[in-house]
């Protein structure tokens, strides 16, 4: 059976410093015999702890060492089903770490069909916040257009903001009003965190408001014919869209050893439709605004 010991972490440190990818690294480590389950829990083990590491140097120990509270939708990690009040959505898979959870059936057909008709009259193209400032702003880093709701600003939008506070077991005042978006084709979001960065000048102001960041819900809204899959590059996963599936995701700690580095792959067939919530450690105190994802 294979160990990660100090050879092993030495050959990936050096893969990593040569800027390969995780993916290639696995690939590497099972043509040289080690199981594929294996290799994929070593890779990102290694990348976590030198981000630890990394983020250690400029972080305060208090970020690294208290774990916020989080989420959790699946107290009984074989349930196959979560109950709302008013649905019954299928669990797909589930990973510890990163935690992510890929559900179905999380909204209808007709659900996702009237938030795209609501969305489609008011959208504006998507802004990112720029972490030394706190201010929002275009960027080709993000090439989608945008638009969201007040929570329960209307009564479909107050049942999703409802059933995904019962799904993620987690304050419906805590979270942040439904964003919507819409990428075409060459559309993307390039990796990033949800979470403010603590040690950005520009997160206080966005902080303030409720905590951080610990969860998030990507819902897709409409299928994708290719492209445009939900990557974690750090874990090697990519969530591929299906109308009314969602993928969870939280993290404890607001630094890259959450393994939470995400981002939306380019839409290369074709159209994608997502409603994101993200919700705040505490109550969310501005609820007639949003913080843009970093
Ligand atoms: O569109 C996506 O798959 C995606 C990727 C990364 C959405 C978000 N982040 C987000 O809304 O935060
Ligand atoms: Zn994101």
């Amino acid at each position: 059976m294979s160990t990660l010991d100090s050879g092993l972490r030495a050959w990936i440190h050096n893969n990593l410093d040569r800027g390969c990818t995780p993916e290639s690294m696995v690939e590497a480590m099972v043509v040289a015999g080690h199981a594929r389950a294996f290799a994929w829990q070593a890779v990102p083990t290694v990348i976590a702890e030198r981000r630890q590491s990394i983020a250690g140097n400029d972080m305060p120990a208090s970020a690294l060492a208290s774990r916020a509270r989080v989420p959790e939708p699946l107290p009984v990690p074989t349930e196959a089903f979560v109950e709302t009040s008013d649905r019954r959505v299928r669990v797909v898979m589930a990973l510890n770490l990163p935690r992510v959870i890929v559900f179905a059936d999380v909204l209808s057909a007709e659900e996702c069909d009237e938030l795209i008709r609501l969305s489609a009259v008011k959208l504006q193209r998507s802004r990112i916040v720029d972490p030394a400032t706190g201010a929002e702003s275009e960027h080709d880093e993000r090439t989608s257009h945008g638009t969201y709701f007040l929570l329960k600003e209307n009564p479909l939008v107050a049942t999703i903001d409802r059933r995904l506070s019962e799904l993620m077991r987690w304050p419906v005042e805590n979270g942040e009003g439904l964003q919507i978006l819409h990428y075409t084709k060459g559309g993307e979001y390039k990796p990033h965190f949800d979470y403010f960065s603590p040690t950005d000048p520009g997160s206080g102001a966005h902080i303030s408001k409720g905590g951080n960041r610990v969860g998030t819900m990507v819902i897709y809204l409409s299928d994708v014919e290719a492209g445009g899959t939900t990557v974690f590059p750090d874990a090697g996963i990519h969530v591929t869209p299906v109308k009314g599936n969602a993928v969870f995701f939280s993290y404890d700690t607001p630094t890259p050893a959450s393994l939470t580095l995400h981002g939306g792959a380019p839409v290369e067939r074709g159209e994608k439709w997502i409603a994101t919530k993200w919700v705040r450690e505490h109550a969310y105190t501005d609820p007639d605004a949003i913080d843009e994802p970093r």
